[in-house]
C-alpha cells in the first residue's frame, strides 16, 4: 500500500434486510465529489483505462461482479488489484497510469470523482505519462 492507491473498507449497513453502504463528502471520501459515473458490459478480455490522469483523483466501486486493475506510478509501482466487493473501494490519485480488465459478465463499476470530464485532463500516451513523471522528480 502507499500514497498512490489504497483500499477503503467501507461500513456496511446489514441486517436481515440486505446490506447498505452510504458514501458522504467530508467521510470516507477524500476530496468534493464532483462526478459519478458507473461502467457495465464490458468483455472479460477488454483492457479499458491505458491513461492517467494530471489532477483527477477517484474512488472505484466494483458494486457487482468482479474486475483487475494495473496500477502504475511510472517509477517503482506497478500493481495489480482485483476488485470484488461493494464493501471496498480503490482510491487512486493522480498521476497513475491504470489499464483494467478481466471483467466478470455481471460486472458492474461505480466511480466517484473529484473534478468533472475534462479531457485535458487526461494522459493518453504511456511515454509522455513517464517524461512528466521524470520531469516532476
Ligand atoms: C478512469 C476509468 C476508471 C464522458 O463523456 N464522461 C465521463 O465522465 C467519462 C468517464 C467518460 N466519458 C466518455 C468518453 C468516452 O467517449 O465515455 C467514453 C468512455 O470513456 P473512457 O474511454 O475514458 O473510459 P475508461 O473506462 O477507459 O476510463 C474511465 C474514465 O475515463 C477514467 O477516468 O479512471 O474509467
Amino acid at each position: 500500500m502507499n500514497s498512490f492507491y489504497k483500499i477503503i473498507d467501507f461500513v456496511v449497513h446489514g441486517d436481515y434486510n440486505g446490506n447498505l453502504v452510504a458514501l458522504e463528502r467530508g467521510g470516507v471520501i477524500p476530496f468534493d465529489i464532483q462526478r459519478i459515473y458507473y461502467i457495465w458490459g464490458t468483455k472479460f478480455d477488454v483492457i479499458r483505462g491505458k491513461h492517467a490522469h494530471l489532477n483527477l483523483e477517484q474512488i472505484i466501486i466494483c458494486v457487482s461482479g468482479s474486475c483487475e486493475f494495473t496500477l502504475d506510478n511510472g517509477v517503482d509501482l506497478r500493481e495489480k488489484v482485483i476488485l470484488d466487493s461493494p464493501c471496498k473501494g480503490l482510491y487512486v490519485s493522480s498521476m497513475v497510469w491504470r489499464e483494467f480488465t478481466k471483467f466478470s459478465d455481471d460486472c458492474v463499476i461505480v466511480v466517484i470523482a473529484s473534478l468533472p470530464y475534462l479531457e485535458s485532463d487526461y494522459i493518453r500516451s504511456y511515454d509522455k505519462f513517464i517524461s512528466i513523471v521524470k520531469n516532476d522528480q
